[in-house]
């Protein structure tokens, strides 16, 4: 299946240094950095550098090196962010993808939420 990628998506852009952004930790193939919408006290996106829309577009199409680079730099972002269950209270993972995920911006990211508790998941 053919993954349709928009390059004038506001990540696009982040990633190109046309707009700025809080940058929390920046490797090989990932750049985090913190939501202009914070939703809780830690509120942390983390995005390939690739042009992935989604998770499944990613797990599909990237390299090894790119998903173990992703993977590790989502767990670094908690640890530097003091939510890991080793360090702190816990954290909540997210992506949204599409439509039915009400996804905003069509670059895949992951947020990190954490430093209160979430609540429960209702829809
Ligand atoms: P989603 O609904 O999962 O696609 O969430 C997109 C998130 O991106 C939302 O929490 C707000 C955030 N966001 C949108 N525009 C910008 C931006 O220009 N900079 C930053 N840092 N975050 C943005």
């Amino acid at each position: 299946m053919a993954y349709d990628y928009d390059d004038q998506n506001i990540f696009a852009k982040i990633l190109r240094g046309e707009i700025p952004n809080q940058t929390v930790l920046e490797t090989e193939h990932t750049l985090a950095f913190r939501d202009i919408e914070p939703q809780a006290p830690t509120h942390v996106l983390v995005i390939p550098k690739g042009s992935y829309v989604s998770y499944d577009h990613f797990a599909a199409q990237a390299s090894d090196a790119e998903i173990i680079d992703f993977t590790r730099a989502i767990a670094k972002v908690c640890e530097m962010e003091g939510v890991t269950l080793s360090a702190g209270e816990g954290f909540r993972m997210i992506s949204n993808a599409g439509a039915h995920g009400v996804q905003e911006v069509p670059h895949l990211h992951v947020h990190i939420l954490g430093g209160r508790p979430m609540g429960r998941m209702v829809q």
